[in-house]
């Protein structure tokens, strides 16, 4: 089975990526979630990411705050995907996350999702979208997710309908 590792750089990431996680266990893609940061532990970070392939992961999800090298590092060490999720921390609110997510040399590619709560969840749709290429069965729950988020803001729509009168 395919799997896909999130990756922090800090415990007090993960409330942020929950959502994230959620998403992607409702999708029934099996997910590893480690703290492992770019500066304060490059050595694991680098010895799991250059063992990740062989025990079937297929992507990386990153999420990392300030000067966030995370998904680079990871991209700088494997073939596979890399999705960088730039967190909003304090004090600059995470432009400097952003910054330093997305703006990668040429040849180090990492697709980068947007800061503040739609980025975890968006790149775990982003995940489970990729593997549904050779997934068929994967390819309907994310088919089926879709379905429901639609229902759900067409309800909402209906609510604030009866509410205006
Ligand atoms: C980054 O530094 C982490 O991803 C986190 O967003 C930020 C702050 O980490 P802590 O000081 O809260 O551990 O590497």
């Amino acid at each position: 089975m395919s799997k896909v590792a999130l990756l922090m750089g800090s415990d007090s990431d993960f409330d942020r990526l929950e959502p994230g996680v959620k998403a992607l266990r409702e999708l029934g893609i099996e997910c590893e979630v480690r703290v492992l940061s770019a500066h304060r532990t490059p050595g694991p970070l680098v010895e799991y990411v250059e063992r990740a392939r062989e025990r079937g992961i297929r992507l990386f999800l990153c999420a990392a705050g300030g000067a966030a090298h995370l998904a680079g590092v990871v991209a700088a060490h494997s073939d596979l995907p890399v999705l960088g999720i730039p967190m909003d921390n304090p004090p600059l609110g995470g432009l400097d996350s952003l910054l330093s997510t997305v703006q990668m040399p040429g040849g180090v590619p990492v697709a980068t999702f947007g800061v503040g709560s739609g980025g975890p969840v968006n790149a775990a749709l982003f995940a489970a979208r990729v593997l549904a290429l050779s997934d068929p069965e994967l390819a309907k729950r994310v088919a089926a997710y879709r379905s429901a988020q639609a229902e759900s803001v067409s309800k909402k729509d209906a609510r604030l309908q009866s509410r205006l009168g």
